[in-house]
């Protein structure tokens, strides 16, 4: 039988019971809420899985907590709500390249975390983070110890820049950082180091024998030379090399030189810079690690004389160049009489903490000081020009009425290359020397790192490499080129983001980091693509072609920065691929700069027959070979997240709480 047809029949009167007005309006509620229901959830999804990087960002901050506060990041500030959504107001620009505004949508997506945080702990939510886990593949890279008898001049050929192309963008690595694979990888770095340790021993013995207490050793003809003044440069800036990789005779005989020779009094006109990151730093570190008063004392000294730079500066800028014997001071003569940023900012680490070491604070208020001028002075992108006028012929624009006024920059090219670099290393590390308690040089850090972002960051074609280009403020004009000195950035940025306030998982951090992994991944390219594995001074970047050596630029001064680089990310991160590329770098310099004596400056990494220079500059032995012994030293005491802050000549010296610290447990 069919069902009788429901509903009114036409011309009838229906008839209404009581409940039904209520009944209705309640149907019409619920429909209401259904459909809000579904589109909250339609809303979430999107926002969830949709396509943006920020909510990607934001979403793997919430599921990232519970490994913070587990993993080698414990005690790092964990971001709250409020400042995740500080974070995608202002200081959310996204990941690589994207500077554009997330508005409204990041707001969504915030509230919606909001709503999910209350109804789960996002401390113990992380089943997505989980499968990110279960999808990381097994680190396909073969470890393999290194015999000592391993003969790397024979053995080594550069094979090209053909491999570890999945570290290009500096995202999460593909691969899972086991317990196991840290034991491997620390195994074979311990045969390495070795080798490292072998070259040190290789070099120093020469430089005893043929140039002891001269500034440097000329590896080609077995010879010294003087040409800093004879400071015993390479000797000093050796000193905390020598302690690290445990070759305490040699340490202890150059120990002897200091207290017996060293005697600045009879030193000329030196470059306040030079010397104060490598003479001054060195004699800091050593007495750093070894606590002889022999250091401290020769130390003080010198950074007496060349405090002197400051004397009659009527900017607060220091003279450039002092004389250690007589006191008299100049500008530099080749810079045009100008003041570099990159000098005059680098002289806060050594002279803060011989201040701390000696309670007298007239180190620290003289190169503080300097930072506060800076600060005065800054443009709003927080990047500095590289010249400052500091002329005594233009002495008048400085003064009006007896009163100092803002010294001016003369030019306007911006750069994280020669000139700049060091400044921008020595606002994050003043800060962090200090024990995270002054936070204008965190500021000013941070300021220029965002300026980086927005106006120097680039990515290269066909491959995608990211670089930092230098620019022109005022014309705008970019020259797409990248110094091999801009590759202590890759470290620099890491270190930065480890140590932001906003915490690891910030939008802010975690850009940094992405930046400094695919930064240092270009570094290793800058050296695998050369016939010899070694890198030109600078790069010139070109549409389509990645990069090519840059004009003029073909030579290696056995320079630290990109091995640097390498060492701090690995420290932090403890991904072995940046001991592979280490290692390479490492026999490269090993088969191609190698001389009967020493190592030598090559004229042209492209040419595998070329002879190395008759030239080889301390910091080889200060910082190169430094760098890449405590890369494959597992055993290190060196901690650049806890302990110690390195100078820009890789001195590696504990910061103040340590200080602290150590002493009140004496
Ligand atoms: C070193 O003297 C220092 O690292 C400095 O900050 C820049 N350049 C050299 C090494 O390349």
């Amino acid at each position: 039988m069919p069902a009788k047809p429901l509903g009114r029949r036409r011309g009838t009167k229906r008839r209404v019971s009581a409940n039904e007005p209520f009944r209705n309006l309640m149907l019409m509620l619920l429909g209401i809420a259904a459909c809000l229901t579904i589109g909250i959830i339609l809303a979430a999804t999107f926002f969830f899985n949709g396509d943006a990087d920020t909510d990607t960002s934001l979403r793997h901050k919430v599921q990232a907590l519970p490994h913070l506060l587990r993993g080698p990041n414990a005690g790092i500030a964990v971001p709250s709500i409020e400042s995740l959504r500080r974070d995608a107001g202002h200081d959310d620009h996204g990941v690589l390249h994207d500077t554009g505004a997330h508005g409204d949508k990041s707001d969504a997506l915030l509230l919606a975390l909001e709503q999910k945080n209350q109804r789960h702990d996002p401390l113990t939510e992380n089943a997505p983070h989980h499968d990110h886990q279960q999808h990381l593949k097994s680190y396909p890279y073969a470890l393999e110890p290194v015999a000592e008898d391993y003969d790397i001049g024979e053995e080594f050929v550069a094979r090209g820049g053909s491999r570890f192309l999945e570290y290009v963008d500096g995202t999460p690595g593909p691969y899972e950082i086991t317990e196991t694979l840290r034991q491997q990888s620390d195994q074979v770095a311990r045969s390495r180091r070795f080798h490292v340790q072998k070259a040190m021993r290789f070099v120093w013995g020469n430089y005893v024998k043929y140039a002891f207490g001269k500034d440097e050793l000329k590896p080609q003809s077995a010879s010294g030379s003087d040409q800093w003044g004879g400071q015993g440069i390479t000797l000093v800036d050796s000193l905390d090399t020598l302690w690290l990789m445990n070759l305490k005779d040699e340490f202890w005989q150059a120990r002897d030189w200091v207290r017996d020779h060293l005697d600045h009094s009879t030193v000329g006109s030196v470059s306040v810079f030079e010397t104060t990151i490598r003479d001054l730093g060195g004699l800091l570190a050593a007495f750093d690690w070894s606590k002889d008063r022999v250091f401290l004392d020769k130390a003080v000294d010198l950074g007496d004389r060349l405090l002197r730079a400051f004397d009659g500066a009527t900017t607060g800028i220091p003279w450039g160049e002092v004389n250690l014997a007589s006191g008299n001071r100049k500008n530099i003569g080749w810079s045009g009489d100008n003041a570099i940023v990159a000098e005059f900012g680098t002289v806060q680490i050594e002279n803060r903490y011989l201040s701390k070491l000696t309670a007298d604070d007239k180190y620290a208020k003289k190169t503080e000081r300097v930072y506060e001028i800076l600060d005065e002075i800054s443009y709003p992108d927080g990047l500095y020009p590289y010249y400052l006028r500091n002329d005594p012929r233009n002495k008048g624009k400085f003064l009006r009425d007896g009163v100092t006024i803002r010294p001016e920059f003369s030019n306007d090219k911006l750069t994280f290359g020669a000139m700049a670099d060091s400044l921008y290393e020595y606002f994050l590390k003043t800060w962090l020397q200090g024990g995270r308690k002054e936070p204008l040089y965190r500021a000013m850090y941070d300021k220029s790192i965002q300026g980086m972002h927005d106006q120097l960051l680039q990515t290269s074609t066909p491959s995608k490499l990211t670089y930092i280009a230098d620019k022109n403020r005022n014309s705008g004009t970019m020259d797409h080129k990248m110094d091999h000195l801009v590759c202590f950035m890759g470290g620099l940025l890491a270190l930065g983001a480890y140590t932001d306030p906003l915490g690891l998982d910030s939008t802010r951090a975690q850009r940094d980091l992405q930046t400094a992994k695919a930064l240092t991944y270009t570094c290793y390219q800058m050296y695998a693509r050369m016939n010899t594995g070694i890198s030109a001074e600078y790069v010139q970047f070109y549409a389509g072609r990645d990069f090519q050596i840059g004009r003029g630029a073909p030579h290696y001064l056995l320079r630290p920065e990109a091995v640097e680089s390498f060492f701090i990310l690995h420290q932090l991160t403890g991904d072995p691929v940046y001991r592979e590329w280490g290692w390479e770098v490492f026999q490269a310099i090993e088969k191609y700069c190698k001389t009967p004596y020493g190592y030598g400056a090559l004229n042209n990494v492209a040419d595998v027959n070329g002879k190395p220079r008759d030239s080889m500059e301390s910091f080889f032995l200060a910082e190169t070979l430094k760098y890449l012994y405590l890369l494959q030293d597992p055993d290190t005491e060196v901690d650049v997240l806890h302990k110690h802050v390195f100078n820009t000549e890789a001195h590696p010296l504990r910061i103040f709480p340590v200080i602290d610290q150590e002493s009140t447990e004496q």
